[in-house]
């Protein structure tokens, strides 16, 4: 049983924003009047409109997927998978061993050398395309899945995560037989077996972004997913079943950190990609250092979303609020700093206050919710803990009133103002919805501000010149530039970053180089 997680009751209860203060430090909180909005009490307030569960049947035990068949784990153990939106246990999953990686991985290399690098390309793109028609004919089955497990809104896995899994599949499928334009010049071949290792904020899209450029490139996999949201691998594993994709080319190893280290470590790996944080990523750089694999890391961020006093308002809180409050702000490329030009920045932040007023949070079920449910217990303690450091360094805290549940793990939208840069909730990624706001004169000091983090990963940018857009562009140290907009995924754009946030690409042409060597 994972550590972080405890079995309690059912359905979600509601209770009033003071009473839930559980999941906020008491200390200087200011919380907006209930009445404002559409939150609370008002009559305005939105119906309930819950998705159906009744086209997912969870199983009560899942194994690994290995070798196209479903296995017990080789030391008998299994750990539960949680609704962290109800606490209620899910499933029992099978806990892989560093004996079932090396199972995967023979299962991977044997075909490989006897499959599917022999297949025309041609063919192996009909494999990827077929598996994106399936991931689209069983959307619905995937996102709520991934609603229940993961805790994030079913509006976002249904409108986002799963339709993006399934485009990347079909994208890299158009790559499959046309892999020599990606390296002109030079003869693309595979590595061989890649080894996966991918985080629980967008399971299902984490798992398509590694998946779909490594079978592309001919390639065959053992991917591990998170220990807390291992649901729709796990489902994934019958689409590859249903697509009749050959034995072996995709193993799917569940477990802990040390299952994944295995995995990664192994010497008939070639070819590592690592999703998480910055921690893990730089103890598999390390584990894997002088053995000659390829690496790519995408690990954290502390992402500046630049407001200048020229831009289309409440078109920027619009966006600020989609940077930081979407998937509960669980999300790498977060815009967890606002930098707002001084000049409007009283007007800008009661916008921004105003807007947050109406955030629903709640049910991750219900077709209507902003904000679901964090991720997992010990994610949410590790929220807790920075908002707590911000108020006790001395920024000001505000939360907008509104009803959360009284079971499951949620945690109110937070503004932060008068945030120095020196401030943990400034520098450290917080992943969760927590928004540091500090404020900027000209442009080289809005420059400075933003460059001014361990991190690379993505920035946004808001203003009506184009000129300036260029400018500052071009001078912040972060892989993704947003302008007017935030958090826009699309599997023909290369993403990842700088410092501190990892080295390689995913997505794109970019994305593929990184599953080809060529000579
Ligand atoms: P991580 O520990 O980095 O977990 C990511 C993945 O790595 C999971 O599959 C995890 O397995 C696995 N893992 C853990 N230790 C490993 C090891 N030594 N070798 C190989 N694989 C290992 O992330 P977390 O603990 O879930 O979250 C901690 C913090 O990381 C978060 O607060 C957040 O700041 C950051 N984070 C960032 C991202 C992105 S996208 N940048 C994603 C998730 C978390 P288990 O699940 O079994 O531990």
């Amino acid at each position: 049983m994972s550590s972080d997680q405890s079995p309690k009751g059912t359905a979600p209860r509601r209770t009033t924003a003071r009473a839930a203060s559980v999941t906020t430090p008491a200390p200087a909180a200011t919380v907006a009047p209930a009445s404002s909005g559409l939150a609370g009490s008002s009559p305005w307030a939105y119906a309930p409109a819950p998705e159906s569960r009744e086209i997912v049947t969870i199983r009560q035990r899942y194994g690994l997927f290995i070798d196209g068949k479903e296995r017990a784990p080789s030391g008998g153990e299994v750990t539960i998978t949680y609704n962290p939106a109800t606490e209620e246990p899910l499933a029992e999953i099978a806990k892989g061993t560093p004996a079932d990686a090396d199972r995967a991985i023979e299962a991977a290399d044997r075909a490989y050398r006897k499959v599917w690098s022999k297949l025309h390309p041609r063919e192996r793109a009909k494999y990827l395309y077929r598996i994106s028609r399936i991931l689209q004919e069983r959307s619905r089955e995937f996102a709520v899945t991934e609603t229940m497990d993961s805790g994030k809104p079913i509006r976002e896995s249904r409108d986002v995560d799963v339709p993006l899994a399934a485009a990347h599949f079909w994208y890299y499928a158009g790559w499959a037989d046309k892999l020599e334009y990606a390296v002109p010049g030079r003869r693309p071949e595979a590595h061989g077996v890649v080894g996966q290792v991918i985080p629980w904020n967008f399971p299902l899209l984490m798992l398509a972004w590694k998946i779909a450029p490594a079978l592309a490139a001919g390639n065959t996999v053992v991917l591990k997913p998170a220990s807390t949201t291992p649901l729709t691998a796990l489902l994934f594993a019958d689409v590859c079943r249903q697509a009749e994709l050959p034995d072996g080319v995709v193993n799917i190893v569940t477990g802990p950190g040390s299952t994944g280290m295995s995995i990664v470590t192994d010497p008939r790996v070639a070819k590592v990609a690592f999703t998480g944080s910055t921690s893990v990523g730089v103890t598999i750089a390390k584990g894997i250092a002088g053995q000659g694999k390829g690496l790519t890391l995408e690990l954290g961020g502390k992402a500046a979303n630049i407001v200048f006093e020229d831009a289309a308002l409440d078109q920027a809180v619009e966006g600020v609020v989609n940077g930081i409050f979407f998937n509960q702000g669980e999300v790498c490329c977060a815009g967890s700093r606002l930098l707002v030009q001084e000049s409007i920045a009283e007007e800008f932040l009661a916008r921004l206050r105003d807007r947050m007023s109406m955030l629903r949070i709640g049910d991750p079920m219900d077709k209507n919710t902003d904000i679901g449910a964090i991720n997992s217990k010990a994610q949410m303690e590790s929220i807790g803990e920075l908002v707590a450091s911000g108020v006790a360094e001395g920024a000001q805290i505000w939360q907008p009133a509104c009803d959360l549940p009284t079971r499951g793990w949620f945690f109110r939208p937070t503004l932060f103002t008068n945030v120095a840069q020196s401030h943990r909730i400034a520098r450290e990624e917080i992943f969760g919805p927590v928004l540091a706001t500090i404020t900027f004169r000209t442009v080289s000091e809005a420059i400075e501000k933003a460059n001014n983090t361990a991190y690379g990963l993505s920035a946004g940018i808001w203003t009506e010149k184009g000129s300036r857009i260029l400018q500052v562009a071009s001078a912040l140290k972060a892989g993704v530039v947003w302008a007017n907009t935030f958090n826009r995924f699309d599997p023909t754009a290369p993403f990842g970053g700088y410092k501190e946030s990892g080295y390689g690409r995913e997505g794109g042409m970019q994305g593929l180089h990184a599953y080809l060597r060529s000579s």
